[in-house]
């Protein structure tokens, strides 16, 4: 079987649009398979009012190109959704890129050809492309959760989806609405839509941590000063955890005596953002100070949420840093207003949808218009859409029947020749996703070109690297408490998904240290031929 193109890459969000001008670069023929209609990924599909970047705009970004760095303009210190997307737009068009992207059309399922060494590849508009490598670029939170909850299909207004929103937006003016979840979509969207909304009725399960984003207006001082050297703030970035140029305070917030512990939390809480977790260094290692930092957040709530009874409700009572932190503006404050209802589902699920609104704990509620706020099937949801037949057929959704396992979060046992950029097992989601997309891209294109270089045809991870592997994001994971609660880290927010932390934790230094550690020992973990 003669291959169409070395490369199918699927999505073009920001991980498949690097990856095929990598390829490009280095004389591969690849193709792009995109189920939307234009390029950007998740900023294509979330539209919902209020959706932004919660790093930083001038850190969310390529790094591969110092001339698209220092031309393109960055406007708010965290970038909107449609200003993120037309980033993506640009980057397409300044790297021509669209020329080798199908959009509108979805990859429906991938079989590997023993024989042949290469993947046969299917699409929802009945094509089959042969390739000798399938690189996934489907993004982590990509494929949107809805919840299976009675009547839902009953209900007679218009059900938004904060994941799949609509391209013409949606104009709440004189209507009532009603949101499930208060994750970041819901924290972000939840202040514009009690700004035009008659009346806004929040279902919230867990109360959540948010932190303030002080969002502004770049200041051209400070991006001139950026761009002077952005080659340094980049590369200090690769020495955090997160792969995000913020202070990290080395102490420990339960040694740090009480009055020094709150004017710091004091000092990061006014500068606002995801910083906020490295206040001290032991806040997801140490229960109590976790707790120092998780009073210190429902006090703020207290202080800006009048209704005491309310306050209580929006108060979480897990751990801080556990579930995703998010980042607002004026989330608590819009609990204020008199057209905003705050239901508390805690101690009782949904009953049901009813035609004209839902069934919550006996009681019956009424809106217009329902937004389902309900996050995505994280990090494996897109991938198992795809009908992936690895060696002997086997379904990839057998194979992690048990929850993921990978080697380096980057390739599959039995699944010869498949790269999965920020795959499970991936520090991905727990970083900055743009510096950790090139740095997969660009050890994936490499491994390409040394397997050119030796006439080598087919790469496959050896089954005890990957159990190493899985050991070891496993034992990361244990150290810290973000494997202790009930989030999409650990898939708990999917009936049925088998519990496993997904990402690795061990920090974006240590992960590249060991992806470089393996090309200098030949590919250490894989069989090559
Ligand atoms: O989704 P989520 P998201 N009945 O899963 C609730 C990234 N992101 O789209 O916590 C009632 O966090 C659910 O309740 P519970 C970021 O990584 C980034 O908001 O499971 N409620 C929860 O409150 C983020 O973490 C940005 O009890 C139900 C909510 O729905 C990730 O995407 C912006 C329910 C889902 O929250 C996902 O965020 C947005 C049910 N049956 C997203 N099912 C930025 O960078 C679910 N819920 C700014």
């Amino acid at each position: 079987m003669t291959p169409d193109y070395d490369a199918l890459i699927i999505g073009a969000g920001f991980a498949g649009m690097y990856m095929l001008h990598r390829l490009r670069q280095k004389r591969f023929s690849a193709r792009v398979v995109e189920a939307g209609s234009g390029v950007g990924g998740t900023w294509y599909w979330n539209r919902y009012p209020g959706a932004r970047c919660d790093v930083e705009s001038v850190q969310y970004s390529y790094q591969f190109s110092p001339e698209l760095e220092q031309e393109w303009e960055w406007s708010e210190r965290y970038a909107t959704q449609p200003e993120i997307l037309r980033y993506a737009n640009h980057v397409a068009d300044r790297f021509d890129l669209r020329r080798d992207i199908q959009f509108d059309t979805r990859v429906t399922g991938a079989t590997f050809d023993e024989g042949g060494n290469c993947w046969i590849v299917e699409t929802d508009k009945g094509d089959r492309i042969v390739a000798r490598f399938v690189i996934t670029a489907m993004g982590c939170l990509s494929s949107p959760n809805t919840p299976r909850i009675p009547g839902l299909e009953d209900f007679e207004g218009p059900i938004y989806h904060t994941g799949n929103w609509p391209h013409e937006g949606v104009d709440f003016s004189g209507k009532t609405v009603g949101v499930i979840g208060t994750g970041s979509s819901a924290i972000q969207s939840i202040p514009i839509i009690a700004r035009q909304a008659r009346h806004l009725t929040v279902f919230q399960r867990t109360a959540n941590y948010t932190v303030p984003a002080h969002n502004r207006p770049l200041d051209p001082d400070y991006v001139r000063r950026v761009k002077a050297d952005y080659g340094v703030l980049r590369r200090r970035a690769r020495t955090k955890p997160a792969g995000i140029d913020f202070d990290i305070n080395y102490a420990s917030a339960i040694e740090t005596p009480e009055a020094e512990r709150t004017r710091i939390f004091e000092q990061r809480w006014a500068y606002g953002g995801l910083g906020f977790m490295a206040s001290f260094q032991d806040l997801l290692l140490n229960d109590d100070s976790n707790k120092t930092a998780a009073e210190f957040v429902k006090a703020k709530i207290r202080e800006v949420v009048k209704d005491p009874a309310v306050a209580e409700i929006l108060a979480p009572r897990n751990i801080i840093g556990c579930k995703r932190l998010c980042v607002d503006t004026g989330y608590w404050e819009t609990f204020n207003r008199p057209n905003v209802t705050l239901v508390d589902i805690s101690n009782g699920p949904i009953e049901r949808v009813t035609p004209t609104g839902l069934r919550a704990k006996g009681q019956d509620y009424e809106f217009d218009c329902l937004v389902l706020a309900t996050g995505f099937d994280a990090m494996t949801g897109a991938l198992l859409k795809v009908d992936f037949r690895g060696r002997g057929d086997l379904p990839l959704r057998d194979k992690w029947r048990d929850g993921p396992r990978t080697y380096l979060g980057l390739t599959v046992v039995g699944f010869p020749n498949l790269f999965t950029i920020t795959g499970p097992g991936s520090p991905s989601v727990l970083t900055n996703m743009l510096p950790s997309i090139e740095q997969h891209v660009d050890w994936i294109a490499d491994c390409l070109d040394a397997m050119r270089s030796r006439n080598q045809a087919v790469i496959e991870p050896l089954p005890e690297a990957e159990e190493e592997w899985a050991g070891e994001v496993g034992r990361s994971a244990n150290i810290t408490l973000r494997s202790t609660c009930s989030s999409w880290y650990v898939g708990a927010n999917i009936p049925g998904k088998p519990r496993v932390f997904m990402p690795y934790i061990g920090g974006f230094p240590a992960y590249i240290e060991r992806c470089e550690q393996v090309v200098a020992e030949g590919y250490k973990g894989f069989a090559l031929a």
